[in-house]
């Protein structure tokens, strides 16, 4: 059979399977060869709604792309979990502690100062006087004007010397009878100069003293009215010191 029969043959077979199957409303039925040939077929027909939608996809094949940049640094972490403890160190050598050795030098100088001006304080109510910056004290002995220098010296003390009325006073209370003062004129006779040696800008001479009484009185008392009197060193009178304070 050539091409050309086998497709006639194929067209005869569509037309009469057709007007058998769906017979026209005027039920006129012709045969394929006398209706002449088929028409063109129509236009496609409009889309269809979408079907659902698929599975995803095997991940691709493709090259991998290079690595980006690092992202930014995120936040803190929680702390990890303790580790465990280390060895024991060895033992150290003594601390030094300036700040607390000073404290506590300090300590014990505020309470020893304290404790020294509550002595003071029962020493000027019960024994002595002071006037300004000095006190003066009496050991209540009598003894001669040298004597009396070194005693006083040996408690870091002078023989007082007054300086002013009141001083001079507060000897006379002191001491209440005769007592060397430190002043005389043993370098230059007439020069009465205090313990360091500088003139006298005070004096509280007796009527008519000093007079040098038999050419041997370079030490000088306190009379008992608080005037002075010139006598010789050589003789006993009462102490009185003058301390510091
Ligand atoms: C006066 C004084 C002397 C002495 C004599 C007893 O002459 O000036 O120093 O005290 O009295
Ligand atoms: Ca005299």
């Amino acid at each position: 059979m050539s091409l050309f029969s086998a497709f006639l043959l194929l067209l005869l077979s569509i037309s009469k399977t057709h007007s058998e199957s769906v017979p026209s409303e005027n039920a006129q039925t012709c045969p394929v060869i006398a209706c002449g040939s088929p028409g063109l077929n129509g236009f496609p027909g409009k889309d269809g709604h979408d079907g659902a939608k698929g599975e995803k996809g095997e991940p691709g094949q493709g090259l991998r792309g290079l690595q980006g940049p690092p992202g930014k640094l995120g936040p803190p972490g929680p702390p990890g979990v303790p580790g465990t403890r280390g060895l024991t160190g060895q033992k150290g050598d003594p601390g030094v502690c300036p700040v607390c050795d000073t404290s506590m030098a300090d300590r014990e100088k505020n309470a020893l100062r304290n404790e020294l001006e509550k002595i003071k304080k029962w020493l000027f109510f019960s024994l002595g006087k002071k006037v300004g910056k000095k006190f003066f004290l009496s050991s209540g002995q009598q003894m001669s004007f040298d004597k009396v220098k070194a005693l006083c010296a040996q408690f870091q003390g002078s023989v007082a010397s007054p300086k002013n009325a009141e001083e001079n006073r507060a000897i006379k209370n002191v001491v209440g009878e005769h007592a060397f003062l430190g002043i005389t004129d043993e370098e230059n006779e007439g020069q009465f100069v205090d313990m360091e040696g500088k003139r006298l800008t005070y004096t509280n001479w007796n009527t008519g003293e000093p007079n040098n009484s038999d050419s041997g009185e370079d030490c000088v008392v306190l009379l008992s009215d608080g005037k002075w009197n010139d006598i010789p060193c050589s003789s006993v009178s009462k102490v009185v010191c003058e301390f510091s304070v």
